[in-house]
């Protein structure tokens, strides 16, 4: 008797379960039946954005990344939720119109792929210059049959559609008043969607979301949907800034250029160098404090301490970049102009006038350009380069890339510069002067391809004689391992690199006429944290030495902050005993490039912010995008209103106030400058026309 209750009860069990699953199931399926167009909506748009990512990204890995479907079913399902509003019967004009959008956005982002490998933007509209460039390349490709791939979507909305009139579907889908229930609930799909989303941002994801210039990232992680419907918002900001304040930023763009003297004073400087080529080196990540330091008696940057030891060396240089980082620094190494108090000079404001070092140069003859074996679109470089005076620039396209050639984020700095002393030697023999950029890679962060920067141990080794007179080698591991140490031995690969371009450039006769400049572009962005070791370690413990221990040494945010310094040389060969041969331990900054170079190379720019070196001297201030400043005597931290003094001299408030007053109406007219096109010339003569009267 027991047994067959246990057997009913058993039996119970099992059949409500499988009630409780066909309902379910029957329910899925009187969803799926009542929605089939929104659900194949859904899905033919999830489905071209994929395959977008499927023919620009290739890998399994990015055109199935899970977070850029649940990206594109927000936006698909949060646009499709409307579509509810409507009438059964008017419902697909809505989802055929919106995915006939998305699929317009799959088609264009498609074709710019295949020229740009990126993704478009609107802003790109405004930089018309383009078309006539890649206008016949975009008519022969514009029939690439993948490209046209994406219309299928559309064709199965049309398809279904008919099929549905056909059975009367339309007449008997839903009951009255379902309409705004089901865009609630659809919309609430969307935001449960979303909430879970959020949930799985990294805050790298959030900051380049933020940036918008990584766009491969974006739609990697984001989707296509997300990214253009980011972009829209990202070009349209500058213009909204610009819509405000036009006139106190012409206001306080004469009250700063009037205090700036017109003409700059000649010195023994002035025209040193007139008509000879330049090569210029944008060092990623260099720094100078890594100059001094020696692993086992072996230097880090052995070539870039002898360039200094025999050019112009400016030891207390600094780099001026804000979020921008190396797009910053080559926008105030060619303008003298400070990076932008929102979004970055390069993405959100490529359409403003700039006036670039190669402008200049180009107007005294010279044939100007820049090599960076990286995606053109990488900080916008493609559109700003151009912006800034570059004849040509030479990017990823141009390099022959091979997965043994690569380190980091792409061609080898070695392999770069090989490749590019060739093209420089047909550009020597094709024009008599020549300015060229060239833009370093592999050293940057996160230094982690340690297998493919060559032996450069960073321990501490140590010969120890014992009592009977043998000898033998301990080894410590100090900074291996470390992210710093890391650093190091990707920054003595890169210093590897710049003794083969010099080297090979000295062999092709590059050298003879040309003055080499370096600046290192910012720095390598590692934590106060990662310095600790290095000036701390303890070899008896292997670890850090205690605070309390007496040779522990403070590594403060200001030593930090004054740590970030970059270097900057300038060096032409045979220059040991010349003037050109010294170090400079005044103050400076990236801004400085400008007017300095411009002297020794005859050039000018009224509308530089920062001072010919050579002229200004020991009276020079560094100014920082976070209004930070830093002189001969003293790095004052606005945000804290402290300082730190680096010199004995006597320090008045009344300087520090003037300093800083000067520092945040720099910064302002910088900022005016780029956000109201206060370069462009016609509005400089229309402001001229205003002053005047
Ligand atoms: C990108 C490279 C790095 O091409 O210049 O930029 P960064 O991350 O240093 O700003
Ligand atoms: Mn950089």
């Amino acid at each position: 008797m027991k047994n067959i209750k246990n057997g009913f009860r058993k039996w119970k069990k099992n059949f409500i379960k499988y009630m409780k699953r066909v309902r379910k199931e029957h329910l899925i399926y009187e969803y799926m039946k009542n929605n089939v167009l929104f659900l194949t909506f859904v899905i033919v748009c999830v489905l071209e954005s994929t395959v977008l990512r499927f023919f620009c990204m290739h890998s399994l890995e990015n055109f199935l990344s899970w977070k850029a479907i649940l990206g594109d079913l927000i936006v698909v399902v949060f646009a499709g939720s409307f579509g509810y509003l409507f009438k059964p019967k008017n419902r697909f004009y809505y989802y055929f119109g919106f995915n006939a959008f998305f699929t317009a956005i799959c088609i264009i982002n498609s074709v710019y792929y295949t020229f740009y490998t990126s993704f478009a933007s609107i802003s790109m509209l405004s930089l018309t210059q383009y078309i006539g460039d890649v206008g016949d390349a975009v008519v022969e490709n514009v029939l690439q049959p993948k490209d046209l791939l994406y219309l299928i979507g559309p064709l199965v909305l049309l398809v279904l559609h008919v099929r549905l009139k056909k059975k009367k579907y339309y007449k008997k889908v839903e009951l009255k008043g379902e309409r705004r229930r089901k865009t609630f609930k659809t919309l609430g799909a969307s935001g449960a969607l979303l909430v879970i989303f959020l949930f799985t941002l990294s805050s790298l994801d959030v900051s380049r979301f933020l940036k918008q210039w990584n766009k491969e990232y974006i739609v990697m992680r984001f989707g296509i949907y997300i990214y253009q419907a980011n972009d829209v918002v990202t070009s349209i900001q500058p213009k909204i800034n610009s819509m405000f304040g036009y006139d106190k930023a012409r206001k306080r763009f004469y009250e700063y250029f009037e205090m700036v003297p017109e003409n700059p004073n000649k010195n023994e400087y002035t025209d040193l160098f007139e008509g000879k080529n330049v090569v210029v080196i944008h060092a990623e990540s260099m720094m100078t404090n890594a100059m001094d330091l020696t692993f086992n008696e072996k230097e880090v940057t052995p070539n870039l301490n002898r360039l200094a030891r025999e050019g112009m060396f400016f030891s207390n240089f600094y780099s001026q970049v804000s979020v921008g980082t190396s797009s910053d620094s080559e926008l105030t190494y060619n303008t003298s102009l400070m990076p932008t108090k929102s979004g970055t000079a390069f993405v959100s404001y490529s359409d403003r006038s700039y006036i670039g070092i190669p402008d200049l140069l180009k107007e005294k003859g010279y044939y100007t350009f820049s090599m960076h074996a990286n995606n053109a679109d990488f900080w916008n470089r493609r559109a700003m380069h151009n912006k800034l005076g570059y004849d040509k620039f030479y990017s990823k396209v141009d390099y022959e890339i091979s997965k043994e050639n690569v380190i980091g984020l792409g061609l080898s700095d070695k392999e770069f510069f090989k490749q590019s002393i060739e093209k420089m030697e047909k550009i020597n023999e094709e024009h008599e002067k020549w300015y060229g950029l060239l833009i370093m890679l592999s050293n940057h962060t996160p230094f982690s391809d340690v297998d493919k920067y060559g032996e450069f141990p960073v321990d501490m080794k140590e010969t120890i004689t014992h009592e009977d007179g043998t000898t033998e080698e301990v080894v410590y591991p100090y900074m291996e391992g470390t992210k710093l140490g890391n650093y190091f031995k990707s920054l003595h690969y890169a210093d590897e690199a710049l003794g083969d371009l010099i080297q090979g450039m000295d062999e092709k006769g590059l050298l003879e006429n040309t003055v080499v400049v370096i600046y290192g572009d910012h720095d390598a962005r590692l934590s106060r944290r990662d310095y600790n070791r290095l000036y701390n370690y303890d070899k008896e413990t292997n670890d850090i030495l205690e605070e309390e221990n007496e040779n522990y040494k403070e590594y403060d945010s200001y030593q930090y902050e004054l740590g970030r310094k970059v270097p900057f040389i300038i060096w032409i060969k045979n220059s040991v005993g010349t003037k050109i041969n010294q170090k400079n331990e005044n103050v400076m900054g990236m801004y400085d490039i400008v007017p300095t170079l411009g002297n020794m190379f005859g050039f000018y720019n009224r509308y530089a912010l920062g001072h010919d070196i050579f002229e200004i001297k020991e009276n020079n201030i560094v100014v920082f995008p976070n209004g930070n400043w830093v002189n001969n005597k003293l790095y004052y931290n606005a945000q804290k209103a402290s300082y730190y003094p680096l010199s004995e001299e006597e320090i008045t408030e009344e300087e520090i106030t003037n300093h800083t007053e000067y520092t945040n109406q720099l910064l302002d007219v910088s900022n005016d400058i780029i956000v109201f096109d206060l370069l462009n010339e016609d509005k400089r003569k229309a402001m001229e026309m205003i002053e005047e009267k």
